[in-house]
C-alpha cells in the first residue's frame, strides 16, 4: 500500500478541518486526491462526499469528514488522520514523544471546536443571523478567557521546548502538530485580527512557529497555489467584525 494515492473526503468549498489534513499531505509531498473538489463527472462534488458518508463498507463507518482513504483503510477524526500521515511520512516524533504530538493535536482540536462555536453557539444547523446575540456573548467569553488560555498554553509548551534547543512543539523536528498550530493561528488572524493582534507580543514563540511553518518550502508553495481555498464565511474561521475586539 506504500505507493497508493491518498483520497481525502472533505467539504469542497472550505478549509475547515480538512485543511489540517491537506497541510500534512502538502508538506510531506504525499500524492492525494481531494475527492469532493473533483468535477462531478470525474466522481467528485458534494454528491461524492455525501454518498461516501452513507457507506457501510469502509471498515468502521465514519461519522463526519474529514476522512482519509488509503487503499482499503479509512481513517476519520482530524487528529488521528494527521498522526497517521505524520507517522508514515516523517512528520511525527519518534518513540513515546509521538503521544505528546497527539495530545497537542487533540488540544488544538478542542480549541477548533470552541472557535467554531463562537459564531454557532446554539446549533450548526441554524444560520449565524439566527444566533447573533448568543454569538456575541459566547465570543466575548472566548476572547476574554479561552483564547488567552489556549494561546498561553501553547506558548508555555514552545518556551519549554526552546529551553531544550527545540524550535518546534516536541523535540528537535517539525511534526504534524506544528502544522496544525500554524493553521489555527492563521485562522484566528483572519477571524479575529484585533483580538489576536493584542496577544501577539505576549506569545512570541507561537508567532515565530507560525512564521517557520509558513516558510517551509512545500507549505509556502501550497499557500500560494489555487489548491489553498481562501478563508470564507462558510468555514470554521469566520470574520464577522462585530465579534472581534475593537481596533
Ligand atoms: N472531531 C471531528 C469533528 C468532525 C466534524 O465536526 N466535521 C464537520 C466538518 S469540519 C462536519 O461535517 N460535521 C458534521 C456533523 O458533525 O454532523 C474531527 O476533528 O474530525
Amino acid at each position: 500500500m506504500a505507493d497508493t494515492e491518498y483520497r481525502l473526503y472533505y467539504w469542497p468549498g472550505i478549509q475547515g478541518r480538512g485543511e489540517f489534513v491537506r497541510l500534512v499531505l502538502e508538506d510531506t509531498g504525499a500524492p492525494y486526491v481531494d475527492v469532493a473538489r473533483l468535477p462531478d463527472d470525474e466522481g467528485g462534488g458534494m454528491g461524492a462526499l455525501v454518498g461516501f458518508l452513507k457507506r457501510d463498507d469502509v471498515g468502521t463507518p465514519t461519522f463526519a469528514p474529514p476522512i482519509l482513504q488509503h487503499g482499503d483503510l479509512y481513517v476519520s477524526q482530524t487528529a488521528t488522520i494527521c498522526a497517521y500521515l505524520g507517522e508514515r511520512h516523517g512528520l511525527a516524533p519518534d518513540g513515546d514523544a509521538r503521544w505528546q504530538a497527539q495530545y497537542l493535536q487533540l488540544t488544538l482540536a478542542d480549541f477548533v471546536a470552541e472557535i467554531h462555536d463562537t459564531h454557532h453557539p446554539i446549533a450548526g444547523s441554524l444560520y449565524y443571523d439566527d444566533q447573533k446575540a448568543e454569538a456575541q456573548r459566547r465570543t466575548a467569553a472566548f476572547r476574554d478567557e479561552r483564547l488567552p488560555k489556549f494561546l498561553s498554553y501553547f506558548e508555555r509548551v514552545l518556551t519549554l521546548n526552546a529551553a531544550a534547543d527545540g524550535r518546534w512543539f516536541v523535540g528537535a523536528d517539525c511534526s504534524h502538530a506544528d502544522l496544525s498550530l500554524f493553521q489555527v493561528v492563521a485562522g484566528l488572524e483572519y477571524a479575529f485580527p484585533n483580538a489576536l493582534g493584542a496577544l501577539r507580543d505576549g506569545h512570541p514563540h507561537v508567532f515565530a512557529l507560525r512564521d517557520r511553518v509558513r516558510k517551509r518550502p512545500n507549505v509556502a508553495a501550497y499557500l500560494a497555489s489555487e489548491r489553498r481555498i481562501p478563508f470564507n464565511e462558510h468555514g470554521i474561521f469566520r470574520h464577522y467584525p462585530e465579534l472581534d475586539a475593537p481596533a
